[in-house]
């Protein structure tokens, strides 16, 4: 599965100041493999769209702006049906999720995972030193259940994800007919 194509989905709102980097972290993480990245800003008014959409010259971006709809959970699921890759990753904009882990996070996914998810850092804690395992924890799972299962909607939680997953398990889920 070393040949797959890996999409990722960057919902953005109001993220001008940290697209280019993200895409340039990125840019690296991935690097020698086939990839897209996919945003989907929700009209931002700073510029984000335009600020990703420069990136595009050099980097296989793609962006999506959206103006009808508002939302992280939907504006997820909107770049999912606008996906090719077999691998497809979620990531936030903001840099609160090292870019460099998606290179883990594939290859998580490329040994077998259907799922892989990273946590982002922890109020007072911090994961310095901690194994990926360690780092896998409960918030990209929130997120999932939140996007897929209606119910655990009411449960306060930031929403924040970062995850991959086998294109499989999505087309389970959502039907990709669009
Ligand atoms: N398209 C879209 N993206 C959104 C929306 N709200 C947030 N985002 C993006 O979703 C990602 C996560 O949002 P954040 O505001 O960072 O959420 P958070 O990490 O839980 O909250 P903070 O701790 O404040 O950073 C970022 O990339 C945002 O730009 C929205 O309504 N539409
Ligand atoms: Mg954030």
């Amino acid at each position: 599965m070393s040949d797959s194509t890996v999409s990722i989905v960057i919902p953005t709102y109001n993220e001008k100041d940290n697209v280019t980097a993200l895409v340039e972290r990125l840019g690296k993480a991935l690097a020698g493999r086939k990839y897209e990245i996919v945003f989907v800003d929700d009209n931002s008014k700073d510029g984000t769209a335009e600020a990703a959409r420069a990136m595009a010259a050099k980097y296989p971006v793609r962006v999506i702006v959206r103006t009808t709809e508002r939302g992280l959970a939907s504006a997820v699921v909107h770049g999912f049906h606008n996906t090719t890759g077999d691998i497809i990753g979620v990531i936030d904009a903001d840099l609160q999720h090292p870019p460099e882990v998606v290179a883990d996070l594939v290859k998580a996914i490329e040994n077998g995972a259907d799922l892989a998810i990273g946590s982002r850092y922890v109020k007072g804690g911090g994961c310095e030193g901690w194994s990926l395992t360690r780092r896998i924890i409960s918030k990209g799972a929130i997120f999932l259940s939140h996007l897929f299962l209606g119910k655990t909607r009411g449960i306060h939680d930031p929403m924040a994800g970062f995850f991959m997953l086998r294109r499989c398990v999505i087309t389970y889920l959502i039907p990709f007919s669009q």
